[in-house]
Protein backbone atom coordinates (compact mmCIF):
# COMPACT_ATOMS: atom_id res chain seq x y z
CA UNK A 1 0.00 0.00 0.00
CA UNK A 2 1.78 3.57 -0.57
CA UNK A 3 0.73 5.90 2.25
CA UNK A 4 2.62 8.80 3.06
CA UNK A 5 3.55 10.31 6.39
CA UNK A 6 4.19 14.20 7.69
CA UNK A 7 6.78 14.91 10.23
CA UNK A 8 7.22 18.01 12.29
CA UNK A 9 9.30 18.82 14.82
CA UNK A 10 10.59 22.11 16.71
CA UNK A 11 12.88 21.08 19.80
CA UNK A 12 16.68 19.45 19.87
CA UNK A 13 17.57 20.01 16.36
CA UNK A 14 14.20 19.55 14.62
CA UNK A 15 16.33 18.52 10.84
CA UNK A 16 18.01 15.87 12.91
CA UNK A 17 14.60 14.49 14.36
CA UNK A 18 13.74 14.15 11.01
CA UNK A 19 16.43 12.70 9.52
CA UNK A 20 16.63 10.43 12.54
CA UNK A 21 12.53 9.41 12.37
CA UNK A 22 12.70 8.55 8.55
CA UNK A 23 15.96 6.30 9.11
CA UNK A 24 13.95 4.04 11.13
CA UNK A 25 11.06 4.04 9.05
CA UNK A 26 13.05 2.84 6.49
CA UNK A 27 14.77 0.23 8.67
CA UNK A 28 11.30 -1.42 9.34
CA UNK A 29 11.05 -4.59 6.97
CA UNK A 30 7.59 -3.56 5.94
CA UNK A 31 8.25 -0.19 5.00
CA UNK A 32 10.14 1.20 1.75
CA UNK A 33 10.49 4.47 1.60
CA UNK A 34 10.36 5.99 -2.06
CA UNK A 35 10.44 9.42 -1.68
CA UNK A 36 11.08 12.54 0.64
CA UNK A 37 10.09 15.92 0.54
CA UNK A 38 12.05 18.95 1.18
CA UNK A 39 12.42 20.17 4.63
CA UNK A 40 10.26 23.22 5.72
CA UNK A 41 10.23 25.96 7.85
CA UNK A 42 6.89 27.46 9.49
CA UNK A 43 5.67 29.14 12.31
CA UNK A 44 3.69 27.30 14.93
CA UNK A 45 0.43 26.87 14.50
CA UNK A 46 -2.15 29.71 16.11
CA UNK A 47 0.97 31.78 17.17
CA UNK A 48 1.65 29.31 19.90
CA UNK A 49 4.87 30.01 21.81
CA UNK A 50 7.61 27.76 20.93
CA UNK A 51 10.34 27.82 17.96
CA UNK A 52 9.69 27.29 14.39
CA UNK A 53 8.73 24.04 13.02
CA UNK A 54 10.62 21.91 10.15
CA UNK A 55 7.99 19.85 8.44
CA UNK A 56 8.73 17.22 5.62
CA UNK A 57 6.74 14.54 4.11
CA UNK A 58 7.70 11.00 3.34
CA UNK A 59 5.64 8.57 0.45
CA UNK A 60 6.13 5.05 1.70
CA UNK A 61 5.47 1.58 0.49
CA UNK A 62 4.47 -0.53 2.80
CA UNK A 63 2.81 -3.79 3.82
CA UNK A 64 1.49 -3.33 7.46
CA UNK A 65 -2.16 -2.55 8.20
CA UNK A 66 -2.67 0.93 8.94
CA UNK A 67 -3.43 0.36 12.56
CA UNK A 68 0.16 -1.03 12.77
CA UNK A 69 1.91 1.74 10.68
CA UNK A 70 0.32 4.00 13.60
CA UNK A 71 2.07 1.55 16.18
CA UNK A 72 5.24 2.03 14.62
CA UNK A 73 5.07 5.90 14.45
CA UNK A 74 4.10 6.19 17.87
CA UNK A 75 7.13 3.95 18.71
CA UNK A 76 8.95 6.29 16.54
CA UNK A 77 8.13 9.61 18.53
CA UNK A 78 8.38 7.10 22.12
CA UNK A 79 11.99 6.34 21.10
CA UNK A 80 12.84 10.15 20.13
CA UNK A 81 11.43 11.10 23.74
CA UNK A 82 8.87 12.71 22.75
CA UNK A 83 7.10 14.33 25.45
CA UNK A 84 3.09 14.56 24.89
CA UNK A 85 1.78 17.55 27.34
CA UNK A 86 -0.33 20.05 25.63
CA UNK A 87 -2.29 19.64 22.63
CA UNK A 88 -0.68 20.88 19.78
CA UNK A 89 2.79 21.95 22.11
CA UNK A 90 6.49 21.86 21.22
CA UNK A 91 7.27 18.47 20.38
CA UNK A 92 10.76 16.70 19.62
CA UNK A 93 8.88 14.51 16.92
CA UNK A 94 5.49 14.16 15.27
CA UNK A 95 4.30 11.88 12.60
CA UNK A 96 1.00 12.00 11.38
CA UNK A 97 -0.57 9.19 9.02
CA UNK A 98 -1.78 11.74 5.83
CA UNK A 99 -3.00 9.26 3.20
CA UNK A 100 -3.24 5.06 3.64
CA UNK A 101 -3.93 4.38 -0.43
CA UNK A 102 -7.62 5.84 -0.99
CA UNK A 103 -8.76 4.69 2.51
CA UNK A 104 -11.14 6.15 4.33
CA UNK A 105 -10.57 5.58 8.27
CA UNK A 106 -12.31 7.40 11.05
CA UNK A 107 -12.11 6.18 14.61
CA UNK A 108 -10.93 6.93 17.65
CA UNK A 109 -7.35 6.15 17.59
CA UNK A 110 -7.51 7.03 13.87
CA UNK A 111 -8.30 9.26 11.28
CA UNK A 112 -7.28 8.84 7.20
CA UNK A 113 -7.09 11.97 5.92
CA UNK A 114 -5.75 13.38 8.46
CA UNK A 115 -8.83 15.59 8.62
CA UNK A 116 -6.30 18.91 9.36
CA UNK A 117 -3.89 18.56 6.46
CA UNK A 118 -5.98 19.87 3.53
CA UNK A 119 -5.59 23.57 5.52
CA UNK A 120 -1.98 23.30 6.33
CA UNK A 121 0.55 24.72 4.08
CA UNK A 122 3.31 22.44 6.27
CA UNK A 123 2.11 19.47 5.01
CA UNK A 124 0.47 20.16 1.60
CA UNK A 125 3.09 22.25 0.00
CA UNK A 126 5.73 19.25 0.42
CA UNK A 127 3.05 16.76 0.09
CA UNK A 128 2.20 18.67 -3.39
CA UNK A 129 6.25 18.47 -4.09
CA UNK A 130 6.47 14.73 -4.33
CA UNK A 131 3.80 13.81 -5.47
CA UNK A 132 1.34 15.62 -7.60
CA UNK A 133 -1.26 13.37 -9.40
CA UNK A 134 -2.55 11.89 -5.58
CA UNK A 135 -5.52 12.36 -4.78
CA UNK A 136 -7.02 12.99 -1.21
CA UNK A 137 -9.85 10.78 -0.42
CA UNK A 138 -13.26 12.82 -0.23
CA UNK A 139 -11.52 15.83 -0.72
CA UNK A 140 -10.03 15.87 -3.96
CA UNK A 141 -6.68 16.03 -6.31
CA UNK A 142 -3.94 17.48 -4.28
CA UNK A 143 -3.06 19.67 -7.46
CA UNK A 144 -6.62 21.01 -6.84
CA UNK A 145 -6.30 21.66 -2.93
CA UNK A 146 -2.82 23.63 -3.30
CA UNK A 147 -4.50 26.36 -4.80
CA UNK A 148 -6.27 27.05 -1.32
CA UNK A 149 -2.87 27.32 0.57
CA UNK A 150 -0.94 30.31 0.94
CA UNK A 151 2.51 28.80 0.04
CA UNK A 152 4.11 32.26 1.88
CA UNK A 153 3.20 29.93 5.12
CA UNK A 154 6.54 28.11 4.61
CA UNK A 155 9.45 28.52 3.85
CA UNK A 156 11.75 25.69 1.58
CA UNK A 157 15.09 25.15 3.63
N1 LIG B 1 -4.50 9.99 15.42
C1 LIG B 1 -5.67 10.05 14.74
N2 LIG B 1 -5.46 10.05 13.43
C2 LIG B 1 -4.11 10.01 13.26
C3 LIG B 1 -3.27 9.98 12.09
N3 LIG B 1 -3.79 10.03 10.86
N4 LIG B 1 -1.93 9.94 12.27
C4 LIG B 1 -4.44 9.94 16.89
C5 LIG B 1 -1.38 9.91 13.53
N5 LIG B 1 -2.14 9.93 14.68
C6 LIG B 1 -3.48 9.97 14.53
O1 LIG B 1 -1.88 12.53 18.47
C7 LIG B 1 -3.04 12.29 19.22
C8 LIG B 1 -3.73 11.06 18.71
O2 LIG B 1 -4.11 11.23 17.36
C9 LIG B 1 -2.88 9.81 18.68
O3 LIG B 1 -2.98 9.08 19.86
C10 LIG B 1 -3.44 9.00 17.49
O4 LIG B 1 -4.13 7.84 17.94
P1 LIG B 1 -0.61 13.11 19.12
O5 LIG B 1 0.40 13.19 18.02
O6 LIG B 1 -0.27 12.35 20.32
O7 LIG B 1 -1.10 14.55 19.65
P2 LIG B 1 -0.90 15.95 19.04
O8 LIG B 1 0.12 15.89 17.94
O9 LIG B 1 -0.69 16.91 20.14
O10 LIG B 1 -2.28 16.26 18.42
P3 LIG B 1 -2.55 16.34 16.93
O11 LIG B 1 -4.01 16.58 16.75
O12 LIG B 1 -1.93 15.18 16.18
O13 LIG B 1 -1.77 17.67 16.58
P4 LIG B 1 -1.28 17.98 15.19
O14 LIG B 1 -2.46 18.18 14.33
O15 LIG B 1 -0.28 16.98 14.75
O16 LIG B 1 -0.62 19.37 15.40
N6 LIG B 1 2.87 24.00 13.61
C11 LIG B 1 3.73 23.82 12.59
N7 LIG B 1 4.23 24.90 11.93
N8 LIG B 1 4.12 22.56 12.20
C12 LIG B 1 3.63 21.43 12.83
O17 LIG B 1 4.00 20.31 12.47
N9 LIG B 1 2.15 20.54 14.53
C13 LIG B 1 1.25 20.69 15.48
C14 LIG B 1 0.60 19.50 16.06
C15 LIG B 1 0.86 22.02 15.95
N10 LIG B 1 1.48 23.11 15.24
C16 LIG B 1 2.34 22.92 14.25
C17 LIG B 1 2.70 21.59 13.89
MG1 LIG C 1 0.17 14.14 15.84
Amino acid sequence: MLAFIGLGSNLENPKIQIENALKTLNKDDEIDVRSISSMYESKPLLDMPGPNYINAVCKIDTTLRAYDLLDVCQSIEDNQKRIREVKWGSRTIDLDILLYGQQVISSDRLSIPHPEMINRAFVMVPLHEIDKEINVPLLGPVKKLIGRINRLDVKKI
